[in-house]
């Protein structure tokens, strides 16, 4: 249906060399859209290329730090030149630390804070800027989750950039609607992806945990998240403005089970 067509789009998705942002992207392409992704490393980028164009996905790989501003304006005027200017932007690159607060360092709190909250604000300042000048309109989706509604141990900043990072995009929801750019936000539950593997792989508990806590009973698939990202991307949510969507196998939805319970 043409409500969820991208064709002649261009999506920005940042990090998008695996894991979510890789399935994310590969959902907009197959959607139609033009896909750019961006990463740190060049060996990163280099070896996603190839896995995309697996695919049949012609993936534009750009080098660049999305918690540098000068980094961002120069490779987003380059993307604009090359490629064309950005329509859809999907801020997913993240990071996480696990460490008690009263053993983290200043440091590390605000490394994830960077890159997790203040990366997301430059990298949608600019692009939302652009899209006004335009007057074209766009979409922008920051990636959020589970810690953006519920504490956890050892994660505090974290979720203390995620928790930001929804009010972020309700804000950028009240100032860039009336320009008919759309900000939501997708709130992933608990993926399978080398970011959780530590808490998931060699029978770490947590893993049990997660599949117990979860109603769908395991772990999201980073594919599971394509619907949501295309919804977002696409002209079938010209009027969700400020929303997380969570998708999150019921997480979110229930207190959890007592041992034993059914
Ligand atoms: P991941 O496997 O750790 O991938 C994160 C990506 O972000 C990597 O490609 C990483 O590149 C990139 N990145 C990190 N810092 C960057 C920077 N300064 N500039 C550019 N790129 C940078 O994470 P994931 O599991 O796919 O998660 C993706 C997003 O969803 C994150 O925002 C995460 O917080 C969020 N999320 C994940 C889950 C989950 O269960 N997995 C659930 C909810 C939300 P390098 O590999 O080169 O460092
Ligand atoms: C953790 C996990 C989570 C997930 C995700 C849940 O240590 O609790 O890494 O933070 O990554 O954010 O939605």
């Amino acid at each position: 249906m043409n409500l969820f067509d991208l064709t002649g789009k261009v999506a920005l998705i940042t990090g998008g060399t695996h894991g979510l942002g890789m399935a994310i992207a590969k959902g907009l392409a197959k959607a139609g859209a033009t896909i750019i992704i961006n990463d740190i490393l060049e060996e990163k980028l280099k070896n996603a290329v190839g896995e995309y164009a697996q695919d049949g996905i012609k993936a534009h790989a750009y080098l660049f730090d999305v918690t540098r501003e000068a980094e961002v304006i120069e490779n987003l005027a380059r993307i604009d030149k090359e490629i064309g200017p950005v329509d859809i932007l999907v801020n997913n690159a993240g990071i996480i630390k696990r460490v008690p607060i009263v053993d983290m360092a200043v440091a590390d709190f605000e490394e994830v804070i960077r890159i997790d909250l203040v990366a997301p604000f430059i990298m949608a300042k600019h692009v939302a800027k652009s899209m006004i000048a335009r007057k074209g309109g766009g979409k922008i989706i920051n990636m959020c989750s589970m810690m953006s509604e519920l504490g956890r141990n050892t994660v505090s900043a974290y979720a203390a950039a995620k928790g930001g990072l929804k009010m972020l995009t309700k804000n950028m929801a009240t100032e860039w609607a009336k320009f008919d750019i759309q900000t939501n936000g997708i709130g992933p539950g608990y993926f399978a992806t080398a970011q959780t593997a530590p808490i998931r792989v060699g029978g770490h508990p947590f893993n049990e945990f997660i599949i117990s806590r979860t109603p769908a009973g395991r772990w999201g698939e980073p594919e599971d998240l394509q619907g949501a990202a295309i919804f977002l991307a696409a002209k079938a949510s010209n009027f969700v403005n400020g929303q997380i969507l969570y998708v999150d196998g019921g997480i979110l939805a229930t207190l959890g089970k007592a041992q034993g319970e059914p």
